[in-house]
């Protein structure tokens, strides 16, 4: 008889999360490992296992099979742990200075033993404390481009493209931001959520039919638009930084899509921090100081993009029309446009969708947090519809700056 060697799934805790590092030999003293959950995201279960003696530590990241924002009464996937270690395996081979090392992988369990990086702090975290990083433009800008270059067909065989396509197919982490990016916050939904001195903004969203018309546009490229392998969630809690160091983490959401979706999401958590900060930083000129960080953020990341997008295509590219004269441009010019619609969507998600970010919704002055939310829901619209008319990354920081 066939034996399987399949494990049976059941969430870690405390206790079994310990037998599991025995299992795999990750420490020497057992009984004297400390054990966290530190998971304060929307979906896993995380562990922190640290050996007191050595201080040798990991994360045991586990996928719950549900969402856990909302709950069991929100099925989801276990194989978006494949995704993620898969994704963070693949990033590597471009950037392995930019993902946490990946040490183990139990697709059966969903789990996915990792590099502590708890020397690192959540990007979010320091840019509401008000914290510069003057290495993460460079960081951000080559870790997307790499990844996009390198998995798209202008580098791959197109069967090893297509093999990607396959490996990364995530339908049930794709519907999830199909649905709370591009489709609920558009609509009258339940899984909304905004306070009531915010109805009127967002009734007026919801009957701008032609702003409708463009997010449904933008979500058809979402749909179908295979071009790269993406992050698929790359917001201010998806990054790690220190002043040296930048490590992307979280990329349950990785699939194939269009190059512009990650530049967008970074962008539009900046600029809601910009926008926050309005509230954070009450010294005006500190503020103002804090702002130009910010805006220079968002230049030398796109910068950088572009030099190393353009240095691969004219040095790897493969596909004959990276010959072209001037495709490269038209490329990085769709790139640039997808990338404003994106994150005007992903703008107005954040503000009244169903997962915010504490940028807007920590500000402790509840009147000034309405204010600043009506400004990131008109930046967020304007983007989306305007999208053609903002023409390059001067044009974009002016209209967050004067938002
Ligand atoms: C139910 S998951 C809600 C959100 O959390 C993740 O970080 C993604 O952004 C997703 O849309
Ligand atoms: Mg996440």
């Amino acid at each position: 008889m066939a034996t399987s060697t399949k494990q049976a799934y059941t969430p870690l805790n405390e206790q079994t999360v310990i037998e599991l590092s025995q299992k795999l030999g990750l420490f020497s003293d057992y009984r004297s490992i400390e054990v966290n959950e530190i998971g304060d995201g929307n979906l896993n279960l995380v562990f922190r296992l640290v050996e007191p003696s050595t201080q040798k530590s990991v994360i045991i990241k586990q996928a719950l099979p549900y969402a856990k924002v909302v709950g069991e009464s929100w099925p989801l996937t276990l194989d978006r742990a494949r995704i993620e270690s898969d994704s963070l395996k693949k990033f590597a081979e471009f950037a392995s200075e930019h993902v946490p090392q990946v040490l183990y992988t139990n697709n059966d369990l969903a789990v996915t033993v990792m590099e502590d990086l708890s020397s690192h702090v959540i990007l979010r975290k320091g840019l509401i404390d008000g914290v510069t990083y003057p290495n993460l433009a460079q960081h951000i800008g080559t870790f997307i481009a790499k990844n996009l270059f390198y998995t798209s067909d202008f580098y791959l065989h197109p069967f090893e493209k297509k093999r990607l396509v396959q490996q990364f197919t995530n339908p049930e982490l794709c519907k999830i931001t199909e649905d709370l990016v591009f489709t609920d916050p558009f609509y009258d939904i339940e899984t909304n959520d905004y306070p009531a001195e915010l109805q009127d903004a967002v009734s007026e969203l919801w009957n701008d039919s032609a702003l409708r018309n463009k997010a449904a546009r933008l979500k058809l490229k979402f749909l179908t638009h295979a071009e790269a392998l993406l992050h698929g969630d790359l917001h201010s809690g998806s990054i790690f930084v220190t002043e040296e160091s930048t490590k992307v983490i979280d990329s349950e959401f990785a699939y194939y899509g269009p190059q512009g979706f990650d530049i967008a999401h970074f962008f539009a958590n900046i600029a809601m921090n910009h926008i926050a900060q309005r509230a954070h930083i009450k010294d005006g000129e500190k503020r103002a100081e804090y702002q130009l960080y910010l805006s220079g953020l968002i230049r030398d990341t796109w910068i950088t993009f572009t030099d190393t997008y353009k240095e691969l295509w004219r040095n790897e590219g493969v596909e004959l029309a990276t010959k072209l004269p001037g495709f490269e441009d038209e490329v990085l010019e769709s790139i640039f446009t997808d990338m404003v619609g994106f994150a005007g969507c992903e703008v107005i998600r954040r503000t009244i969708g169903l997962a915010h970010v504490a940028d807007l919704d920590s500000i402790a002055d509840f009147d000034e947090q309405i204010i600043l939310k009506k400004k990131a829901l008109k930046l967020g619209r304007d983007w989306i519809k305007n999208k053609q008319r903002i023409k390059n990354i001067e044009e974009f920081i002016t209209s967050i700056r004067s938002v």
